[in-house]
C-alpha cells in the first residue's frame, strides 16, 4: 500500500516575504519524504484563520507546527496557546539586529506555553524541519533508520574535511 501523503507537518509563516528566508524548512522535509503543507497565515492580519488553523489542526491528522514570523513575531505563540501539537518558532530575520526582536518575540514565551525556537537565518529553519522529523521519528522506524542514515554520513562528511585539513597541513598548505 502507498504511504499517505497526507500531511503531517504545517509550515506557517507570516508573510509570503519570509518563505525565502525559511524555505530550508520544508527542503528538510522533503529530504525525509515527510508530507506536509505551506500556508501564509499571520497572527496580526489574519488571527481568525490562525485560530481555525491551529484548532483544527490536530483533528487534520497534523503532527507538528512550524511557525515562521518576523519582527514583533507572535505567530508561533498564537498557534501554540490554541493546540496541544509541538510547535517549532522560527524567528524571520530582519533589519532589526539580524532579527533580534524576531527571536526574541518567538523565544521568550510565559511558562505553560512552550515553542521550541530556533536560530535566526542560518542552520535555524533547516533545524526547524530536522527537529519536526525527529519528533515524527518517536512513533516511525523509518523516520529513525533515515535519522541514524543522516547521523552517520554527517559525521562522515566532518571525518573526510578533517583529513584533508591534516594533508594540507602535513604539506605546509594550511
Ligand atoms: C510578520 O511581519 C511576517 O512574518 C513578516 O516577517 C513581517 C513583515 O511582513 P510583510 O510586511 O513583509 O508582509 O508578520
Amino acid at each position: 500500500m502507498p504511504e499517505s501523503t497526507a500531511p503531517l507537518v504545517g509550515i506557517v509563516m507570516g508573510s509570503d516575504n519570509d518563505w525565502p528566508k525559511i524555505k530550508a524548512a520544508a527542503a528538510a522535509l522533503d529530504e525525509f519524504g515527510v508530507p506536509h503543507e505551506v500556508r501564509v497565515l499571520s497572527a496580526h492580519r489574519t488571527p481568525e484563520s490562525v485560530r481555525q488553523y491551529a484548532t483544527m489542526a490536530a483533528a487534520r491528522g497534523l503532527k507538528v507546527i512550524v511557525a515562521a514570523a518576523g519582527g514583533a513575531a507572535h505567530l508561533a505563540g498564537v498557534i501554540a496557546s490554541h493546540t496541544t501539537l509541538p510547535v517549532i518558532g522560527v524567528p524571520v530575520p530582519t533589519e532589526l539586529s539580524g532579527g533580534l526582536d524576531s527571536l526574541l518575540s518567538i523565544v521568550q514565551m510565559p511558562g505553560d506555553v512552550p515553542v521550541a525556537t530556533v536560530g535566526v537565518g542560518g542552520g535555524g529553519p533547516r533545524n526547524a524541519g530536522l527537529l519536526a522529523v525527529q519528533i515524527l521519528a518517536l512513533a516511525n522506524v523509518g523516520l529513525q533508520e533515515k535519522l541514524n542514515a543522516f547521523k552517520h554520513k554527517l559525521a562522515e562528511k566532518v571525518g573526510k574535511k578533517d583529513e584533508t585539513l591534516q594533508e594540507s597541513l602535513r604539506k605546509g598548505k594550511g
